[in-house]
């Protein structure tokens, strides 16, 4: 179990008083932190056998910023009095003894910033530095607006402010963000006059004259609302910038401070206050979190049990989604066997790997020759000889039940009796998939968003015979493959959406084809099909989905199941995968999140007048609020309150 967050103190034979911050897994400066290191280093100043400070995180990062669970829990500053920016001059920047930040890992948001407040930063390879708050919505608030442009220039300092983007150890030393190897030796020759002291704050060898900062500034504002012009916060991170070019480091900071605000306390802090007022800080530190549950699944991830390596993946279809799928696992390291009907088919899909691949190159994000390398894993192949080898397959063919049905049937006799089978089917119902297979408990849905090996989200569908074991590998493979995983349901969900959208919305009728099927009842639509087999075998095909939703007791609105039901495990998961495979605006928060801050009662006022304007007769169609956000409304329920119950 983790410690207490906290900051460790010891002095060294040689002088050195080494302070470590502590709050496993990614030093999150909570403010007993921040608490202890501003205490270690006031008795680091006052001990005469100090000669210098050296301040380190414990484990592998220095520290990945102020800890974001206290933007959500109202327990605000832990008790904390004064403010952080003067404890950060005082007891880092400017006490009698030099200090040294020793970076390995993550500097990110307030880590950075305490990194920045020290003398000097010694950076370890591969760490990697940066100011991301923008992406939570607030502004950096312990003074990073005032050192960053001072220690790397004022173009790097907004490019990265407004980017988010870290930058690594190697760009840092280019940069002047890092200044040497060893901390402690650093420390101790700042300590003796032969390395210089650098007072970030104040200096100011590396800003443009007055009239160019400005003019970079504007164009900073000018290019910032062109990308978002909903977003007011990086506005007000240029304002708390430009405060300091203007007025001087001291006053920018205090521009910038603004910890006590938010957290119940006394600050002034205009800019971080008026951020993190704002919902759009409220949405993005909601998505943080939403998108890191989505990792873990009641059931699977707390079960005791470990993910098996997933060392080699075959993908049966090299068409743009298998190509895309290939990739993605080549990239991750994944040895990969690409398996098409015949010659010239494979070709075309090796051709779409190299394509990906080339397309990273170009666009400088690999070298060619880890490109040779990630397309060297993938081996091609027209038959199952090598599937043997294989720990998971992920078949990408075409959406034709009786093709994938015997493709799984072929599967079950060539592949390992562990290997994870596993459909990128978006539309097919997983156990029709794998009905005509034995071990219905490795079939899994492993559905991607094209193109494959870019788009973030991977949603594993598991049906009511997937075991445990194989949704923990899924979730496994997704994280190594830098996919966020949300596990669902077995049902048609995206896809059905979207038919019953054009049908209804575009089309114009009533309703769209499968709400039409829930609301009848799945047990009238199979009596009625089946007449309608029997007398018009010729134009009336059999139905494969209507008796398997008999079968699973599905018959639509009268049993809370049918085509739709809430399907996910939390709402924060529907948020996510409308971030990331809808493209809703993450700034929003995601659809369920967002449906909260408008309200239940305003977007069922707002359907009903379109209902009326558009299905005037009454049917309402396409825009008729469905029964749970009309029950919601008219209990006053937030509709996150409701969206759970997989009933699988
Ligand atoms: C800030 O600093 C504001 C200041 O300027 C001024 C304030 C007034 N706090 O992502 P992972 C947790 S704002 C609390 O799965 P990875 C995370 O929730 C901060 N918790 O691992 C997860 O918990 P769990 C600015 C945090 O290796 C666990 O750590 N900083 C924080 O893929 C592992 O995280 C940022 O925005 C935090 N700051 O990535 C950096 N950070 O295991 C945000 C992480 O219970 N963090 N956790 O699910 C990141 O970008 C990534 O987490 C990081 C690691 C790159 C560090």
């Amino acid at each position: 179990m983790a410690g207490a967050p906290t900051a460790t103190y010891r002095v060294d034979p040689d002088g050195v008083a080494v302070i470590s911050l502590s709050n496993a897994p990614v030093n999150a400066l909570h403010p007993d932190v921040l608490r202890a290191l501003f205490s270690h280093a006031a008795a680091a100043h006052a001990d005469p056998s100090v000669r210098a400070i050296v301040v380190t995180g414990a484990g592998a990062n220095f520290s990945a910023g102020f800890d974001i669970n206290q933007f959500v829990s109202a327990s605000g500053g832990g008790g904390i009095d004064g403010s952080i920016n003067d404890a950060i001059c005082a007891a880092l920047e400017s006490g009698p003894k030099p200090t040294v930040a020793a970076v390995s890992g993550v500097a990110l948001g307030g880590g950075l910033e305490v990194a920045m407040g020290c003398n000097a930063r010694v950076v370890a390879e591969g760490a990697r530095m940066g100011l991301p708050e923008l992406q939570l919505g607030i502004i950096p608030g312990f003074g990073g607006t005032q050192r960053l442009p001072r220690l790397v220039g004022l173009q790097k300092a907004i490019e990265m402010m407004l980017t988010s983007a870290p930058i690594k150890a190697e760009a840092a030393k280019k940069l002047g963000l890092a200044d040497a190897l060893a901390a402690k030796q650093h420390a101790l020759d700042i300590a003796a006059g032969k390395a210089p002291r650098n007072f970030s704050l104040t200096r100011g060898d590396k800003l443009e004259p007055l009239g160019e900062a400005l003019a970079v500034v504007e164009f900073a504002r000018a290019q910032a609302a062109k990308r978002a012009r909903h977003l007011k916060h990086p506005q007000l991170c240029l304002d708390a910038i430009q405060a300091g070019i203007t007025d001087g480091g001291a006053a920018g900071l205090k521009k910038a401070r603004g910890l006590f605000a938010l957290l119940g306390g006394m600050g002034e802090g205009e800019c971080f206050a008026a951020a993190a007022a704002l919902d759009t800080h409220k949405a993005l530190v909601h998505i943080f979190f939403a998108q890191r549950s989505t990792k873990k699944v009641r059931g699977v991830t707390d079960a005791g049990l470990k993910p098996r390596p997933m060392r080699v993946v075959a993908v049966l279809g090299g068409g743009l989604m298998g190509s895309g799928i290939a990739t993605a696992l080549a990239l991750a390291g994944v040895d990969v066997i690409l398996k098409e009907v015949n010659q010239q088919f494979l070709d075309g899909g090796m051709g779409r790997v190299k394509a990906n691949l080339a397309s990273r190159v170009k666009k400088g994000k690999m070298a060619q020759a880890a490109a040779d390398a990630t397309l060297a894993r993938v081996k091609g192949s027209l038959d199952y000889a090598s599937f043997g080898s294989c720990d998971m397959v992920i078949e990408a063919v075409i959406e034709d039940i009786p093709l994938k049905q015997r493709i799984f049937a072929d599967l079950e006799a060539a592949c390992r009796p562990d290997a994870i089978l596993a459909t990128n089917t978006s539309t097919i119902d997983i156990d029709l998939v794998g009905a005509k297979t034995r071990a219905q408990d490795r079939i899994v849905g492993a559905h991607f968003f094209s193109p494959a090996h870019i788009m973030p989200l991977l949603e594993i569908v598991r049906t009511k015979s997937t075991s445990k074991q194989v949704v923990l590998d899924t979730l496994a493979l997704a994280g190594a493959i830098k996919k966020t995983p949300v596990v669902v349901g077995n049902c048609t969900g995206f896809a059905v959406n979207r038919v019953d959208a054009v049908i209804a919305g575009e089309f114009g009728m009533p309703m769209g084809p499968f709400r039409l099927n829930d609301l009848v009842g799945s047990d009238i639509g199979l009596h009625v099909g089946r007449n309608f087999v029997e007398s018009f075998s010729e134009r009336v095909y059999v139905s494969h989905l209507i008796p398997s939703l008999n079968d699973a007791k599905r018959l639509g609105e009268k049993t809370g199941a049918g085509f739709y039901k809430g399907i996910v495990e939390k709402p924060a998961d529907l948020d996510v995968a409308s971030v990331m495979a809808m493209g809703f605006p993450p700034f929003r928060g995601g659809l369920i999140f967002w449906a909260d801050l408008v309200g239940a009662p305003r977007i069922v006022a707002a359907l009903d007048a379109l209902s009326d304007k558009f299905a005037p007769a009454g049917a309402g169609g396409f825009f008729k609020p469905c029964d749970y956000l009309r029950s919601a409304a008219a209990a006053g329920r937030k509709l996150s309150a409701g969206v759970v119950a997989s009933r699988m």
